[in-house]
């Protein structure tokens, strides 16, 4: 009797799960559900490296700021010309905080008349890269997903840093508040990445 096309398929598929074909086929499963865990795991590395650099730009930025204040006993004149708090990375560029930080004569800080001193608060900045954030060409402070920093210093002196633009709570207890609009790149969503402790009860 002759073997029909179905038959001789059904043949070829019992022929594959034959013990040798099976313990072959349970391999290349683990194999593949081994990859899926490395990949899930590399990847989930990579995100918690950038979110860990991103607290570290973020600390070194306000770590310069406090710097800065320490250093001239204040904020220089330049950052206190308008009522509230200063805030850059928004309506004004971060360049114009960063050009103070790093002595660096451009905007914000120009001919060194907000740092006469020409100290480098912010050294070792990197130009940016893609993950691990830094300075673009403009002088720009980007977080590792390419988006300028915001930053609030409390220049007013009334020991909150307030947003102008009302998109933070107002932070007590620091010169400088710094914040990242985080991988989704929209600022006030949940994965935010803040340089001060949000659980801290505001007063
Ligand atoms: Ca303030």
């Amino acid at each position: 009797m002759p073997v029909s096309a179905s038959t001789g398929r059904a043949g070829g598929v019992l022929e594959r799960l034959r013990p040798g074909g099976y313990e072959a086929a349970v391999c290349a499963g683990l194999a593949v559900v081994v990859f899926a865990v490395v990949l899930s795991t590399a990847m989930g590395v990579r995100r918690w490296r950038v979110q860990k650099r991103t607290v570290e730009l973020l600390a070194e930025i306000t770590r310069a700021c406090r710097r800065l204040h320490t250093e001239y006993n204040g904020w220089p004149a330049a950052l206190q010309q308008n009522p509230g708090d200063a805030q850059f990375g928004e309506r004004m560029h971060n360049r114009d905080l960063i050009n103070i930080l790093v002595a660096r004569d451009g905007p914000g800080n120009p001919g060194h008349s907000a740092n006469p001193a020409r100290i480098v608060f912010l050294p070792d900045m990197p130009r940016f890269e893609r993950g691990k954030g830094g300075l673009d060409e403009t002088y720009d402070l980007l977080d590792p997903w390419g988006t300028p920093v915001r930053v609030v210093l409390d220049t007013d002196g009334d020991g909150f840093c307030r947003a102008a633009s009302g998109e933070i709570e107002p932070v007590p207890d620091v010169e400088t508040a710094a914040w990242s609009a985080g991988p989704d790149r929209i600022f006030g969503t949940a994965d935010d990445i803040r340089s001060w402790n949000t659980r801290r009860p505001h007063r």
